[in-house]
Order: structure tokens, then C-alpha cells, then sequence
């Protein structure tokens, strides 16, 4: 991070330094969607709105605590983090050809934790592969809330096993996770998974 700076620094340069913001690797942009009242005949993704871009930890920690908390949400909604640049759409070109590993969890238990780990495992660059990720989304819906991490090659399966082996060690949880491919979806709403750690 670009105010680190060596510990027998003078302590007038270590001062100045602490005030610099804490830069991180890329920036990246939360997006919000309210799908729970559509306007009749909408297609999908009007509601989706570009809410915030930004590449400092000041920033993030502002933004996660104040407005991005999933269990604020209610009826059917997301939030997303995405990189800066990528719609959270398959039609966007670095999601194209992905997919997505996804994780049931409840507004009412761990749903904050899990989003919350997933955020800073993402903007700290935990992920070996980081090339790979495109996003995440934090789905609130009236049957079963879930957390999805999108990637971009599906077809490599390798690469997203390690991310899905790598994510849900972050999380800490033992419940079996599934990857589908965005492609799958398009074609059918039940989709089947393809990969699953
Ligand atoms: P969803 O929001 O990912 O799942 O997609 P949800 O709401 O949990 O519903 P479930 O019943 O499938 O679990 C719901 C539907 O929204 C999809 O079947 C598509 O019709 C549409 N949709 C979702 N996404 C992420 C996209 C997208 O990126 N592009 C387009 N064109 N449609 C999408």
C-alpha cells in the first residue's frame, strides 16, 4: 500500500505518511439493484445502478459500514462489488465467458460476515488468481439470500477450483459450494452446477 514507510522513518515522515490514504491494488465500484418493485415490461438490469467507485481502505471502510450492509436489504435486491470497468452482467465482456461460485446464507445470521470477508479477501488481493475475479454479489430474496463470486474463464476448471477451495476457506464454512456457468443460465433458469468444492 502506497503510505507504508519504513519503521526508523523520522517521525515527522511517518506523521505525514499516516495521513495519506492507504491505497489498494485497483479500484473497484458497489452497485445497487432493487428489483422488488419493476416497472412492468422493464428488462432485466434497468434497475441496476452504478453506486460508488473507489480505490483507498478510508473509502471502503466508509462505504461498507454505512451503506452496504446486505441485511439492510429487503424484498428482492443485490449489491454488488465489481472492478472497476465490469458491469455485474453477463453481457459484460470480462464475464462473458464466466461463471459463478455461489453460497446460500441468511440477512438474519451470517450474511453480513460472509459479504464482508468476500470484500476484503477481494480488495486485498487474497486470491492467487485475481486476474480471474470479476466480482461479487450479495442477493437478498424473499426464499434464500446468497452470496455469488463471479469469475471469468469457466472453462477452466482448474483455476476455478482453487478459487472456489480458496473462498471457502475465507469463509470458514463446510457447507458444499457450486460453480455454474453464466452461459448455463442463459439458457435455463435451474441451472445445473458444473464444479463444486
Ligand atoms: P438471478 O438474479 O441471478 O437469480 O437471475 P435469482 O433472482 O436469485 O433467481 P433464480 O430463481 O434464478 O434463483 C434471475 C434472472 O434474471 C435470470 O434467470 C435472468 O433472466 C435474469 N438475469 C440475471 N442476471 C445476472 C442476468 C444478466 O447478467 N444478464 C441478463 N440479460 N439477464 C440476467
Amino acid at each position: 500500500m502506497a503510505a507504508e514507510v519504513a519503521s526508523g522513518a523520522a517521525p515527522e515522515v511517518q506523521a505525514e505518511a499516516e495521513k495519506q490514504p492507504h491505497r489498494l491494488e485497483r479500484k473497484w465500484t458497489f452497485w445497487y439493484d432493487n428489483q422488488s418493485k419493476p416497472k412492468q415490461g422493464a428488462a432485466w438490469g434497468s434497475s441496476i445502478r452504478k453506486a460508488y467507485t473507489f480505490d483507498t481502505v478510508e473509502e471502503f471502510w466508509c462505504l461498507c459500514d454505512q451503506i452496504f450492509v446486505p441485511s439492510k436489504l429487503s424484498g428482492t435486491a443485490d449489491f454488488h462489488l465489481f472492478k472497476a470497468g465490469v458491469e455485474p452482467k453477463w453481457e459484460d465482456p470480462e464475464c462473458a465467458n464466466g461463471g459463478k461460485w455461489t453460497v446460500n446464507c441468511s440477512r438474519r445470521s451470517n450474511m453480513d460476515t460472509l459479504w464482508l470477508e468476500t470484500l476484503m479477501a477481494m480488495i486485498g488481493e487474497q486470491f492467487d488468481e485475481a486476474d480471474e475475479i470479476c466480482g461479487v454479489v450479495a442477493s437478498v430474496r424473499p426464499r434464500q439470500d446468497k452470496i455469488s463470486l463471479w469469475t471469468k474463464t469457466a472453462a477452466n476448471e482448474a483455476v476455478q477450483m482453487s478459487i472456489g477451495r480458496k473462498w471457502k476457506e475465507i469463509l470458514g464454512i463446510d457447507d458444499k459450494m457450486f460453480y455454474s456457468f453464466h452461459e448455463d443460465s442463459k439458457k435455463e433458469r435451474s441451472t445445473k452446477s458444473r464444479y463444486s468444492v
